[in-house]
């Protein structure tokens, strides 16, 4: 099959050639005029969201001031926030997806800088509960592993420092038991910002002056325990966390409490979700300034402490995800768009 398209490839090629427009998918004269006019008014500040139901939210927080553009199955709202000029994007869900409609975002407008938003599991429940919105000094994408053979390997461009996880450790009885998985390993992946020099990058840092204007706007919200005057309420009072882990994605929707555990004991994570680090990624690589912040909506497996829990954080999420957007947005209009265009990373 390989083969096939490969012999295939260079006859397509000739017909893109012969006629370039009618048969490249790409964007409509419209939508490009489109494109440049936006692009005419000035910088944007990004939110991005990953799915509909965060995307209902923050359209709550939006005043839209042109219609939207679409590009490729994804719809760009141009508006603001707090007096802010926003471009806000769903981006959909999963590492893909999201990976896609930011590298789309930063290519087609103006964008000083990405804000983003989501909801998240904690890996841990004695520091990060639910309610809390956490946002992590660092990213990184915690799902690309290395799998050994059974009996292990000596491979030796193996990574083996950031994270082992072994099988047998994870036998309900007797560890002593050998696991035919054996072992994986945490890598970090290979990021380029210079043409064919690519970097081992583990973990990616959040902007300093995005994660400043976060830590001015966790003093100024008051995140809700309770629904209404009702006694549908959380066990503890959540709070705007900053610094408590990193924050952890992959294409895994984690509802293990094994597994779980082992994310928040060997990489220190405190959220985990299937969006962050890969929108990190896309803008560590265009020296974009990022952050992210993210609701926590459930224990990624574990048990609600509570039986009132799941019922209140179901309503309280999206008025608290609200009032930190429009808290966090209303910090930034201060700033200007005095931003440090420099997203660093570290090396693990
Ligand atoms: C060792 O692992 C790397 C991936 O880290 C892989 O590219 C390479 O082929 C492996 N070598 C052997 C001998 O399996
Ligand atoms: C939080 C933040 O962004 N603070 C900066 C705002 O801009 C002034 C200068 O204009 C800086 O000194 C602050 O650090």
């Amino acid at each position: 099959m390989a083969f096939r398209s490969c012999l295939l490839f260079p006859a397509f090629l000739l017909v893109l050639i012969a006629f370039p427009s009618q048969v490249r998918a790409e964007i409509s004269e419209e939508v490009l005029e489109k494109i440049k006019f936006i692009n005419e008014r000035g910088d944007y500040y990004a939110l991005v969201v990953p799915g509909e139901t965060v995307l209902e939210a923050a359209l709550q927080t939006f005043e839209s001031s042109m219609p939207s553009i679409d590009i490729y199955g994804r719809r760009f709202h141009i508006g603001h926030i707090e007096g802010v000029r926003v471009i806000l994007v769903m981006l959909g869900d999963g590492m893909l997806n999201a990976a896609q409609t930011t590298q789309m975002l930063l290519d087609k407008f103006k964008v000083i800088a990405v804000i983003h938003y989501g909801k998240a599991g904690s890996p841990k429940p004695h520091e990060v509960n639910l309610g809390d919105i956490v946002i992590p000094r660092d990213f990184a994408h915690c799902g690309a592993w290395y799998w050994e053979k059974f009996g292990g390997d000596a491979n030796e461009s193996v990574n083996r420092d950031i994270a082992k996880l072994r099988f047998a450790d994870y036998n309900v009885q007797h560890k002593e038991i050998e696991n035919s998985l054996e072992n994986v390993y945490v890598q970090p992946g290979t990021s380029y910002s210079k043409p064919e020099e690519g970097k081992q990058t583990f973990l990616m840092s959040v902007d300093s002056t995005l994660y400043a204007v976060a830590r001015k706007m966790s003093k100024k919200v008051e995140l809700k325990q309770c629904v209404g005057k009702s006694l549908i309420c959380l066990s503890k009072k959540p709070s705007v966390k900053l610094g408590v882990g990193i924050g952890c994605s992959a294409d895994i929707f984690v509802n293990n409490k094994a597994f779980r555990d082992f994310l928040g004991r060997e990489l220190d994570a405190a959220t985990i979700d299937s969006e962050s680090a890969a929108v990190a990624w896309v803008c560590l690589s265009d020296s974009k300034p990022f952050i992210a912040m993210r609701s926590i909506v459930d224990y990624a497996g574990g048990d609600l402490p509570g039986e009132n829990d799941a019922k209140a954080i179901l309503s309280l999420w999206a008025p608290d995800a609200i009032q930190a957007l429009r808290a966090y947005f209303n910090e930034l209009g201060k700033n200007g768009s005095n931003l440090r265009s420099v997203t660093g990373s570290k090396i693990w």
